[in-house]
């Protein structure tokens, strides 16, 4: 696969999946993430060319330090796939810490936004690219104490067609994959480390998990040039929508 990809929130879940895919088929791979240890081992371990960049999506500054710091071989990315991101904590509005609705404003909606800001100038000028974002479920419907995350989503919806219509004369494809509940490190971030609780969102019910996003993402990847798949919502079986589940 003569493409180069570049994957933020590539340490874990749905990233590392994604990067395992497109590494089995010889893609360039560019793997963003915090914890620089997973970063050097997917390195170490990936069947194809990878460069690592350690940064926060958080931190502006730090997000064009590092897309501008790409060797020459890495520069002419063809696939941005927005993945980065979390939820922090499970609280009605009256209980929410604002520190979490920080980390999720800034890491999931403007994180994505400076991560795309920057790499875009790299596809314009070739008139040619795809960006994927990770949505979810939480971006098309509200549950409860969904909140702030559930914002977050939305935005990433609206961002992902602002895109698509701004970049739609310079022929970038741009689409969004929903996701419903994937069994990753997801939820042990949402409960602050609390494993038992993160498990139970995942029992008696047979979850997504990240192979099946990263199939899918290779799904709107392959798609032909001259199509684009928009939105691609993708639930487990036993979820009906956000908040629907058939537990057993
Ligand atoms: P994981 O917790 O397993 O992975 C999250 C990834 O995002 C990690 O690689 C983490 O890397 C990275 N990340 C988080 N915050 C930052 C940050 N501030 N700066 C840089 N990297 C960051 O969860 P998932 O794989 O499940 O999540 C991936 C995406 O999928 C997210 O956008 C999530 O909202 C979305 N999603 C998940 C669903 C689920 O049920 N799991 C369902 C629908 C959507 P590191 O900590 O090393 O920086
Ligand atoms: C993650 C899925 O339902 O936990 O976006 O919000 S959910």
């Amino acid at each position: 696969m003569n493409k180069t990809i570049l994957i933020t929130g590539a340490t874990s879940g749905i990233g590392k999946a994604t990067a395992i895919h497109f590494a089995a088929l010889g893609a360039r791979l560019i793997l963003c993430g915090r914890r620089q240890e997973r970063l050097n081992q997917l390195k170490e371990e990936l069947p194809t060319e990878v460069h690592i960049l350690n940064f926060d999506v958080r931190d502006r500054t730090a997000v064009f330090e590092a897309i501008e710091s790409l060797p020459e071989t890495f520069e002419q990315i063809d696939v941005l796939i927005n993945n980065a991101g979390n939820a922090h904590g499970l609280d009605d509005v009256i209980e929410a810490n604002l520190d979490d609705w920080d980390a999720m404003i800034d890491g999931n909606v403007k994180g994505v936004m400076y991560v795309t800001k920057a790499v875009l100038p790299l596809m314009t000028k070739r008139k040619s690219g795809h960006i994927i974002n990770v949505g979810s479920i939480a971006g098309l419907e509200v549950y409860p104490k969904g909140n702030v995350y559930c914002s977050s989503k939305f935005a990433i919806n609206a961002f992902t067609q602002g895109l698509r219509i701004d970049l739609n004369p310079i022929g970038i494809r741009v689409g969004a994959v929903h996701p419903g509940l994937v069994e990753t490190e997801f939820s042990e971030v949402r409960f602050k480390g609390d494993v038992n609780r993160a498990k139970s969102v995942y029992n008696q019910l047979d979850a997504l998990q990240a192979e099946d996003i990263a199939n899918t993402i290779a799904f709107m990847v392959h798609a032909p040039e001259h199509v684009t798949i928009a939105d691609i919502t993708i639930l487990p079986t036993a979820q009906a929508n956000a908040s629907v589940l058939n537990k057993k």
